[in-house]
């Protein structure tokens, strides 16, 4: 059913498996919270596991609260790019941005947060939003030797895309485990990420 056959090179990445992206959460992604077991019955297959917690300053700049007159999935010009524009989320410290408790936690070496700079925000694991402010996960993953990234979480249209995007850009065989994934969906963005990432290269699993 996962659809790969898991080796001691592969990375499973759990991408923002957060309370605030769960049922009840200010920013939840529809039936996110059935990613949960499915990602807790892949961990002991893999050797090695990452946790991504997207984690955000109050006040932070990707929050339609911070743009007086614009509401939250409206788009704005950024520096960088034009930006979405959401719900106050995932605030450092705040129970939104805690970790499902349902999520096994425990089995993951590393957990690399990312949206902590006030003015760029993070989709991806990997680079922040403006394609060059690194978080430093491509050299973990070098250097523990691993080849292939899995990915899994929340939200598949943004940062399970980004991410995988950028595993692939970064030279790892790169997998999105669809059953692992839940979007948001805004005006078919879920099926646009995974034709993206299949265009690309990535596998869809
Ligand atoms: C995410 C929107 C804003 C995600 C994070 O985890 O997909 N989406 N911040
Ligand atoms: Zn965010």
């Amino acid at each position: 059913m996962s659809g790969v056959e898991v080796q001691d090179s592969d990375c499973l990445l759990v991408i923002d498996v957060q309370n605030d992206f769960c049922e009840g959460g200010s920013l939840a992604v529809p039936q996110g919270d059935e990613v949960i077991d499915f990602i807790n019955t892949q961990m002991p297959l893999y050797k090695h596991i990452v946790l991504s917690q997207d984690w955000h300053p109050e006040g932070h700049s990707s929050f339609a609260s911070q743009h007086p007159g614009q509401d939250p999935l409206s788009i704005v010009n950024f520096p960088y790019d034009p930006q979405t524009l959401w719900p106050d989320h995932c605030v450092q410290g705040s129970h939104g941005a805690e970790f499902h408790p349902k999520l096994n936690t425990d089995a993951a070496q590393l957990i690399v947060r990312k949206g902590f700079r006030h003015q760029i925000d993070s989709y991806s694991a990997f680079f922040e939003n403006d394609h060059s402010t690194s978080t430093g996960l491509t050299g973990y993953l070098h250097s523990r030797g691993v080849k292939r990234v899995v990915c899994v979480g929340l939200a598949t249209d943004f940062c399970v895309r980004f991410s995988a995007e950028d595993a692939h850009k970064a030279g790892f065989e790169t997998v999105v485990l669809t059953d692992g994934c839940r979007g948001i969906d805004i005006d078919g963005s879920v099926a646009a990420a995974l034709d993206a990432l299949s265009a690309m290269g990535v596998t869809v699993a």
